[in-house]
């Protein structure tokens, strides 16, 4: 027997690893494929001309999404923000895939009423929070958030992803700073996935390891493999349970890959084919299918069955919110302003009477 053999054997007489049950290996296992086939479905969609606006794929991204959010605990009213490729994030807090469709075709049975497109949307209810499109700026939102968190004496967690890129951003320092000053019950997920549009890691930054930017802040910085999940989960665990006994902020910097462009549209002229392959060997479900397979965490049965589910989820899902309508056009400003607006706005100049 190989080593790596017995270190799975091991492993497998030990029970499954990080305290989840079986049931919850499969879930991640559910929440990843539903992530993975739903943005097939969008590319679907997209080169239809039925979407509107950009595609952003999370390609290879789908155990660092799921992973980290799911060492959140929804129960106790923690909350996460997203950005746009969080897909998976958002379908573990209870996003529903309808709402995406919805979403990134502008029906007016979307969240947002046709206004805002893709992940754009929040709801506190669920725990998530619609992001703001400017890089970093989730970082002080959430610091904030967390602070009321604090000051109300709840035991809630926040969770905010940040890129590569958006590290670079004021932002991004000024709400780092603040949360880690106050020992704020936050994890910041530096997500490492090697481009910002086609900015490499090395040309946006002088570090090697983003992780290490922990230190200016005098915070923990972990970092894990972005494309094993259950490494995922277990870094996002400790980060989790450290905020909430009161020991404040961890950087969790996930090493990952964008397998597509910034969004369908970019072509990736600028990535190295070799690399791409390379990444495309290290795929995360598959190689999350490896390791329940040969761990005997779950049969191909039960896989196949989860398979069979979300495809059928989905199918039903485009179906109804491809018939569905876009919104009136008489009813472009509802929500959007008050109506009546509620004061004078400040800038508002009354003429002169005559
Ligand atoms: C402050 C700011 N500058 C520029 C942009 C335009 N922009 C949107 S996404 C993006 C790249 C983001 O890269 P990264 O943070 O690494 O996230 P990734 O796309 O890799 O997930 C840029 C430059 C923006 N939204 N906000
Ligand atoms: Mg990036």
């Amino acid at each position: 027997m190989t080593a790596r053999a017995a270190a799975v054997r091991r492993e497998a007489a030990s029970g499954p690893p990080a305290g989840l049950s079986r049931e919850q290996l499969l879930d991640l296992y559910s929440f990843m494929r539903l992530t993975r086939s739903l943005e097939e479905r969008l590319v679907g969609l997209y080169r239809q001309g039925k979407v509107l606006g950009g595609l952003f794929r999370s390609l290879g991204q789908e155990a660092d999404s799921v992973g980290s959010a799911y060492a959140l605990d929804r129960a106790a009213g923690d909350v996460l923000a997203p950005l746009t490729r969080n897909l998976g994030s958002l379908l573990v807090m209870g996003a529903r895939p309808i709402e995406f469709l919805r979403q990134y075709m502008a029906k007016g049975t979307s969240p947002t009423r046709g206004r805002e497109l893709n992940l754009h949307f929040g709801d506190l209810d669920r725990g998530f929070i619609g992001q703001i499109s400017h890089l970093g700026d989730m970082v002080p939102v959430m610091a904030g958030i967390t602070l009321t968190f604090r000051m109300r004496g709840e035991r809630r967690v926040g969770m905010v992803y940040v890129g590569d890129g958006a590290m670079s951003t004021a932002a991004f320092h000024e709400g780092m700073n603040l949360a880690a000053s106050r020992r704020l019950p936050l994890v910041v997920i530096a997500e490492n996935n090697g481009y910002a549009y086609s900015t490499t890691l090395e040309r946006q930054t002088a570090v090697k390891r983003l992780a290490d930017k922990a230190k200016a802040y005098g915070v923990p910085g972990e970092r894990a493999d972005g494309n094993d999940v259950l490494a995922v989960y277990e870094a996002a665990r400790r980060a989790v349970e450290r905020a909430r006994a009161g020991e404040g902020v961890t950087l969790l910097e996930l090493v990952t890959y964008r397998r597509k462009g910034h969004a369908e549209h970019d072509n990736q002229s600028y990535v190295p084919k070799d690399e791409l392959a390379r990444w495309e060997r290290d795929d995360p479900l598959d190689r999350y299918v490896a390791q329940l397979g040969e761990r005997g965490w779950a049969t191909a049965d039960e896989r196949s069955a989860v398979d069979a589910r979300v495809a059928r989820e989905l199918d039903a899902a485009v179906a109804e919110a491809e018939v569905e309508p876009l919104p009136e056009p008489a009813t472009a400003l509802d929500g959007v302003y008050a109506a009546p607006a509620a004061q004078t706005a400040a800038w508002y100049k009354e003429a002169p009477p005559a």
